[in-house]
């Protein structure tokens, strides 16, 4: 039997979790810090695990982990999932418009606008409140069960507070342009095929068999409409999208009520270009009679319904031509071919360049030399070809071919088996070392400022730097006078190298340029172990128990830290005071820095883990027995024989009082 008393903690702390979280990912406004949210999470996944009988699936810790299902189960909708009806055109709104006060036979008629989201529709089913099933739009009858997958993404609610009894709540599940960028980005590094646009890339992330990938892919929603309902009345889109926030869902913001159908269309001609600012895709705007009333004696046809209108935006595109194939290294080795395009503007930029990502991508668009070509923005920012047009060919375009060595150092290229890359495996050909130092340097990960390529370049041509732990010996007279450095730059950039010490471990372990390590993924192991000394001395399961860190990441991880040559680096950027730590909050204190410490007896105000948490986080270790190398002991009620055996050894105790003044915790 499960304590009433821990039913109710379990209870408080979801409820707690439920709102920050809430208002972290949904109002992006969070009111507390990831630390002290990690806190409360844990303490729910501690009591969870002690006593396993409250686990409910609802509970904010079951995101992640539900039974991956190996087929998507097909189910029948009770409402099916229409699709829109295409609008190209004012004058197609404005017959919409005419067809609509026909229908209705009255002229008074509310439109609501909101924006078309480029993603996967969806119908998530809630009971009393709690997410029971989440599927797929499919042909619209019969919908794919994804449940495991769609529960990993945050901006739906697990519970809501006050449901009716039954609800279908209907939406878009779409992929960040950010996160879609930094995905095909990893994915030419690992040499899988990258995604054509954040919509194949959303669509392909909830195809997963494991939620684990689903969850490290950022995917979110935006809640538009209902499906089934029981138990709650709503009269209009404007109501129900308004109700829609009040139950924790995005609703996004950007919806406007008309009163005419002009008004619809100067909306629509407003959004054509803004929606290239936005963080997300759209490809058009929906367009729908507000009232439900109306709505209803509408009705629908077979496939659509009458009281909506998706209208669609020209896709941004433009042809050029493919004047020559070049090839570039990546951090890892990885040589990526690129179109040099004969320059054309497309979306406010000129083009000159297309990444063509791997040999399998060349092969599967069949792109020559020469060639005329229609490209486009991926996540409106990088130029991709979508298609040769083979009419316009002359038969003078030249097949690419992946050259045999390294443009770099000519050493023999390699394919790795059952990959798209091809790589120069030389560890110390002069691409792979510059690349290295570069990424190192990058703003995301240890953010020199002042050290890009062209600076990389000028230091290796003077022998000065071979590996990234170089950076943290140089002096100022070193680089003073070597190519396009004066006396001012070289001490700056002295400076920033300096300066970049203290970054953390999130950026340190992404800068080293682990391979399929990404910065997202660096966060996450640095945020779980805090020292880059534990990361070492973690096991590859251990590593791969990190939620959102997959068996690739992990095992290439290990392998990494567990090469001399890696070792030697990280020695060297050890040695020259490079923080090695994950980087503590500045609100936060260093009150245990450096103080191994043994935590004994009962705590009254906190458990031994969490007051654990609070010593790591500042500065301290925590270590289950005394011994030689411990500095402090916190003694609770009923301490026993670590107490006696710490006061043998001359050791300092401190009492739970001490301890939260000392850390700085109020006591409840
Ligand atoms: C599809 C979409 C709709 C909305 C936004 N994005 C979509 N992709 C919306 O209503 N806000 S409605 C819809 C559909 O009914 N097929």
């Amino acid at each position: 039997m499960v304590p009433e008393e821990i039913r109710q903690k379990v209870e408080a702390l979801r409820k707690e979790i439920r709102h920050h979280s809430y208002l972290y990912y949904v109002k992006d406004s969070p009111e507390i810090s990831d630390y002290e949210f990690d806190h409360m999470y844990r303490a729910l996944v501690d009591l969870e695990k002690e006593y396993p009988e409250v686990v409910t699936p609802d509970s904010p810790t079951q995101r992640v982990g539900g039974k991956a299902s190996d087929d998507f189960r097909k189910v029948r909708f009770r409402k099916p999932m229409l699709s829109l009806a295409n609008a190209f055109s004012a004058d197609e709104l404005r017959d919409f418009d005419r067809r609509v006060r026909e229908g209705l036979g009255t002229d008074k008629v509310e439109y609501i606008t909101e924006l078309k989201i480029d993603g996967l529709s969806m119908n998530l089913i809630y009971e009393n409140g709690r997410l029971v099933q989440g599927l797929t739009r499919g042909d619209g009858r019969v919908g794919e069960d994804v449940t495991a997958n769609v529960k990993t993404i945050h901006t739906i609610p697990l519970y809501i507070e006050n449901a009716p009894p039954y609800m279908e709540v209907r939406g878009e599940v779409y992929m960040p342009r950010k996160s879609f960028i930094a995905l095909n980005e990893e994915r030419d590094e690992a040499g899988i095929m990258p995604f054509a646009n954040c919509r194949n890339a959303a669509a392909g992330s909830l195809r997963q068999l494991d939620p684990h990938v689903t969850a490290a892919r950022n995917l979110a929603f935006f809640a538009y409409a209902l499906g089934d309902i029981q138990g709650l009345e709503i009269h209009s889109q404007e109501e129900l999208l308004k109700q829609l926030e009040i139950f924790h869902f995005q609703v996004n913001p950007n919806y406007r009520k008309w009163d005419s159908i002009e008004g619809v269309i100067g909306g629509v001609n407003e959004w054509e270009l803004k929606r290239h600012d936005l963080g997300y895709d759209t490809d058009g705007m929906v367009i729908k009679v507000n009232d439900f009333a109306q709505q209803s004696s509408l009705g629908a046809t077979v496939k659509d319904p009458k009281w909506a209108m998706a209208y669609k935006y020209p896709p941004e595109e433009a042809e050029t031509t493919v004047e020559r194939i070049i090839v570039t290294m990546g951090r890892t080795g990885v040589l990526t071919p690129s179109a040099d395009l004969a320059p054309v503007h497309l979306a406010g930029t000129t083009v000159k360049r297309a990444t063509l990502h791997n040999m399998d991508f060349i092969h599967e668009k069949d792109i020559r030399v020469g060639d005329h070509v229609i490209i486009y923005k991926a996540g409106e920012i990088i130029p991709e070809i979508s298609k040769v047009l083979t009419d316009k060919r002359t038969g003078k375009e030249e097949i690419f071919e992946m050259p045999d060595t390294c443009p770099i150092c000519g050493d023999p290229v390699q394919r790795i088996e059952g990959e798209a890359a091809y790589r120069c495996v030389n560890p110390e050909c002069g691409g792979v070392v510059r690349e290295k130092l570069i990424h190192f340097s990058s703003r995301d990960a240890m953010d020199i400022e002042g050290m890009g390529p062209s600076v990389v370049d000028s230091l290796l041509a003077a022998h000065l730097v071979n590996d990234p732990g170089d950076f943290y010996t140089l002096k100022q007279e070193d680089i003073e006078g070597i190519e396009r450095m004066g006396e001012k730059s070289a001490s700056n950039l002295v400076a920033a190298i300096a300066d970049s010490k203290g970054r953390g471990l999130a950026k340190l372990l992404f800068g080293l340029g682990v391979r399929f390590l990404g910065a997202k993924g660096a966060e996450l192991i640095a945020h779980r172990f805090r020292t880059l000394d534990r990361v070492i001395a973690a096991g590859v399961d251990e590593i791969q128990e990190t939620e959102g860190i997959g068996k690739v990441i992990a095992g290439s991880l290990y392998d990494y830290l567990h090469d001399v040559k890696n070792l030697t680096i990280i020695n060297k950027l050890k040695n020259a005071g490079v923080l090695m730590e994950e980087v503590v909050q500045e609100t936060e204190g260093r009150a245990f820095e450096g103080e191994m410490v043994v935590l004994t007896g009962k705590l009254s105000s906190m458990g031994r883990r969490e007051a654990g948490d609070i010593i790591k986080r500042q500065g301290g270790d925590v270590q289950s027995s005394v011994t030689n190398k411990t500095t402090l002991v916190v003694a609770g009620e009923d301490a026993g024989s670590k107490l006696e055996k710490a006061r043998a050894k001359g050791i300092t105790v401190i009492d739970e009082e001490t301890f939260l003044a000392r850390a700085g915790v109020p006591r409840q």
